[in-house]
């Protein structure tokens, strides 16, 4: 069993980590950096090392920071949550160098879908199906248009070292694609280092399903059902739900196998998801795999009743899954809403000091979030300050209870887009279950 983890992340999921810790009775160090001094998990924990300045590269992002901290503090293994350094094949091949145990997938299985032109192939290698597309880096405009011509308009552009949606650029034709072709490399090769781009089909008016998936050190995988999350902005999810709204258990088997099977492909281990794109038809498409605990996974925490954070402790502790895929059953239904400290047309991440905090409870209702009263939010990190969720017996009964949460929630100081999501969550296509892809862009077409 580990020993002690060094939490090498922030906010919200800094205290879901040590909230784990706690009940599995290990010893944890929060990472913190300067302007995170004052900041909810460094409060609580029993144990902190300051990891540097406020800018995550000189901090949260800073590889030997983090290992000096871990190994100073006597830690055997790091937690990197999600975001930072999960995804980072360096830093997972670095902790074992150090002896520390990374929680998550081994650095191989990272490196292999890190690059999302080569997931496809890995995938469609699996027996996965994937859109129409370029397997290769595409390294002029002319290559681009005559993949193009051979998928078919309406094609998207997405960066190779890219994922969740940043750097993408839909194409209708020939005369946008080279337009947007330059561009599309320019913003990977700043965002992301690496200016590979690659072409898919673009899938109008379909879902964003999410398959999470649970892999020991022993070959045991599980698939934990799917989460449907079509509603973002900006590609930035805001709610998401679990399970599907519109998925069959027939469908929800034929998505799960498949999430297990390249899962297998990867000799995988640690908590994951795989990325799908679902019709109407039925028909799905895998589109990419993360390789971390996500932002939405307390949703299926409560329609599976499995602790995944304390799962992939004890995955990394080398214990084998204490259930099959036999013993997971989906009750209910549950919805996330991400409430973020944004302000302004074009959604701005603000700072300020949150002077009035009132958050929901009764039944069915979780909340993760790092605010207090008095607390400052700090420049420099992600706008995300709570999720709420909530569980129903059914998906009327879930819209219901998050509809009062999000009218019982007060968080005054700071701006946040609770306005957005109480907007959504009354909504007659919400609670008809019609979300899709355009959900967002439809709607604010029509608002506008
Ligand atoms: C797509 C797509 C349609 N066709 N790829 C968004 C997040 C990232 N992981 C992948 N995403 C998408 N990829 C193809 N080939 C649709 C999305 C998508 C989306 C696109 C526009 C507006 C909202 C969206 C919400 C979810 C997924």
């Amino acid at each position: 069993m580990l020993k002690k983890v060094l939490i090498a992340n922030r906010g919200e999921i800094a205290l879901r980590i040590l909230r784990a810790c706690r009940e599995l009775g290990i010893r944890s160090v929060v990472a913190y950096s300067e302007a995170d001094r004052d900041s909810l998990p460094v409060r609580l924990a029993a144990e902190t090392v300051c990891i540097g300045p406020g800018p995550s590269t000189k901090s949260y992002l800073s590889v030997p920071n983090i290992i000096s901290a871990a190994l100073i503090t006597g830690c055997d293994s790091v937690h990197p949550g999600y975001g930072f350094l999960s995804e980072d094949r360096y830093f997972a091949e670095i902790c074992g160098r150090y002896n520390l145990t990374f929680i998550g997938p081994s650095a191989d299985a990272i490196a292999r879908v890190a690059n999302k032109a080569e997931a496809r192939r890995v995938m469609a290698q699996a027996g996965l199906p994937i859109l129409p597309g370029t397997d290769e880096a595409l390294l002029s405009i002319e290559e681009a248009e005559d993949e193009a011509r051979q998928i078919d308009y309406p094609v998207i552009l997405k960066a190779a070292a890219g994922g969740g949606g940043r750097g993408m650029h839909v194409a209708r034709n020939e005369r946008e694609l080279s337009s947007k072709f330059n561009l599309a490399r320019a913003e990977a090769r700043a965002a992301f280092d690496s200016d590979e781009l690659y072409l898919e089909k673009f899938l109008e008016h379909c879902r964003h399903i999410e398959v999470q998936v649970l892999a020991d050190t022993h070959g045991n995988i599980v698939h934990l059902a799917e989460r449907e999350c079509s509603i973002q902005r900006r590609h930035q999810k805001i709610i998401e739900e679990a399970p599907g709204t519109s998925i069959s258990e027939e469908l929800r088997t034929r998505l799960g196998d498949a999430a297990v099977k390249g899962a297998e492909a990867l000799r995988f281990t640690n908590a994951g998801t795989l990325e799908f794109l679902v019709d109407d038809g039925g028909h799905f498409y895998f589109m990419e795999m993360n390789t971390r605990v996500q932002v939405e996974h307390g949703i299926t925490e409560m329609v599976t009743g499995v602790d995944i954070v304390k799962e992939q402790l004890l995955i990394a502790s080398g214990q084998a899954l204490s259930f099959t895929q036999g013993d997971i059953v989906v009750r209910g239904h549950a919805i996330e809403c991400r409430v973020n400290a944004e302000s302004g047309p074009d959604f701005r991440p603000v700072t300020g000091t949150v002077v009035e905090l009132i958050f929901p409870g009764g039944p069915g209702i979780r909340i993760d979030s790092h605010l207090y009263t008095g607390y400052a939010l700090p420049a420099h990190y992600d706008s995300l300050v709570a999720k709420i969720m909530a569980y129903g017996r059914d998906r009327d009964e879930a819209i219901d209870r998050m509809e009062r949460a999000l009218n019982e929630t007060v968080i005054e100081g700071i701006p946040s887009t609770l306005p957005v999501l109480r907007d959504i969550v009354s909504s007659r296509d919400f609670r008809r279950g019609a979300v899709h892809t355009d959900f967002i862009e439809t709607r604010e077409h029509h608002a506008a």
